[in-house]
């Protein structure tokens, strides 16, 4: 099963990915980059010291390809592969460097396909902000996921002061839309995140 994740930058999807791989019981970081110096997709192999290290980072833009992370979930004792795909943060309006424009159009061309998109939201950011400064994505991925069979909302940060009402406010706006909340530092929510991949893949 492959599960986009998109988001705005910054709210945490690489370091999600990764601390979620290993909560998932992987051993480390297998990794497939959309494209390599070469212009194929190339392999990598890390520890989860050295992909935090590498692939998160406090200032956004980080992430400029997608970046797809194998782990695995057991259904029916049986292990599934799971494909989780990091991608890069989606800023609202048109991103004036055209590899940008190209690695963005990628994003919504595999979130198009996906079998589950998972959106995150960074929820101590919401309070601060009315309704309709949610962000132009963030407001057109939430009407289009909604109708979507396999669509969840990630309402991340969860540690955060605000983070709270933040989530209060997306669950009161958005009551027919699964989110979950999450933090990827105390990973509370990751068991919650496990069941509803383990019951979109049954
Ligand atoms: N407090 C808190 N910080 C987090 C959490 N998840 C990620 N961060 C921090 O947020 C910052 C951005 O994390 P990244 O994983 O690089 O964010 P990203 O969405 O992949 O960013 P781009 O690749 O630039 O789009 C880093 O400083 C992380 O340590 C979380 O759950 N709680
Ligand atoms: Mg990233």
């Amino acid at each position: 099963m492959e599960v986009v994740i998109v988001g705005a930058p910054n709210v945490g999807k690489s370091l999600f990915v990764i601390n979620f791989t290993q909560y998932l019981g992987s051993r480390e970081i297998q990794m497939e980059e959309s494209s390599g110096a070469s212009g194929l997709p190339r392999d990598r192999r890390l520890s989860f010291e050295k992909a935090r290290r590498d692939l998160v980072s406090l200032y956004s833009p980080k992430t400029t390809q997608i970046q797809t992370m194998t782990a695995h979930v057991l259904i029916n004792r049986q292990p599934q592969r799971l494909y989780l795909l990091d991608t890069p943060g989606i800023n609202d309006g048109i991103a004036p460097d055209a590899a940008a424009r190209w690695q963005i159009a990628r994003t919504l061309e595999r979130a198009l396909t996906a079998t589950t998109i998972l959106h995150m939201i960074d929820a101590s950011l919401v309070a601060t902000r009315r309704r309709e400064s949610l962000g132009a994505f963030d407001m057109a991925m939430l009407g289009w996921g909604r109708q979507l069979d396999c669509y969840g909302v990630i309402a991340h940060k969860m540690d955060r002061p605000g983070s709270h009402e933040g989530l209060r406010i997306l669950r009161t706006q958005f009551p027919d839309v699964p989110i979950i909340p999450v933090s990827s530092i105390t990973r509370r929510g990751y068991r919650e995140l496990k069941l509803f991949l383990v019951r979109a893949l049954t």
